[in-house]
């Protein structure tokens, strides 16, 4: 059963959609993922919207450049979150996808991460998983003790060659 389901409106967007399978797939998330669009699929959109949550779906990710309605139009039919990934497009480098997606009317909301941000789409859902299982808690905890090591690297490469031209 999947936890997670991806939409993204269109076949191009799959690059970067890649990068939250990949998030998923790395933290052992079972996922499913479509392509299903606002404006060229909108019924689909409906119906996939409508059965997530009887299906077992627990947050979708829903990804689309241009005029990126896809993550409202998902969030309009179904009471589970939806993380909007606004995909940079040709026109305005995906500033268009972003303000779609994030400037949802009140009473309709959707996370809208940053622009082709897919990896933080799927952090972002991780975390949403993980208020109820503790497992996937703690592989945060390490995802991000991690990181801090390697910025901590960075730091001491830093110091080293600052210290070395000296
Ligand atoms: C949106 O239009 C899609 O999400 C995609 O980002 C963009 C372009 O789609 P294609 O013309 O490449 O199918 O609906």
């Amino acid at each position: 059963m999947s936890q997670v389901a991806i939409v993204m409106g269109s076949n191009s967007d799959l690059p970067v959609v890649r990068g939250a399978i990949d998030v998923l797939k790395t933290f052992g998330v079972d996922f499913e993922a479509h392509v299903i669009s606002a404006h060229r699929t909108p019924a689909k959109a409906e119906e996939f919207a409508k059965k997530a949550a009887s299906s077992g779906v627990k947050i979708i990710i829903a990804a689309a450049g241009k005029a990126a309605h896809l993550g409202g139009v998902i969030a309009a039919y179904t009471t589970l979150p939806v993380i909007a990934l606004p995909i940079k497009s040709s026109f305005m480098d995906g500033l268009d996808s972003l303000l779609s997606m994030v400037q949802m009317p009140a009473g309709i909301p959707v996370a809208a991460v940053g622009v082709n941000a897919a990896d933080n789409a799927g952090i972002l859902a991780v975390q949403m998983l993980a208020i109820s299982d503790n497992e996937l808690a703690k592989k945060l905890q390490e995802f991000k003790a991690e990181m801090a090591a390697s910025v901590e690297e960075k730091d001491k490469k830093l110091q080293k060659e600052l210290y070395d031209n000296i």
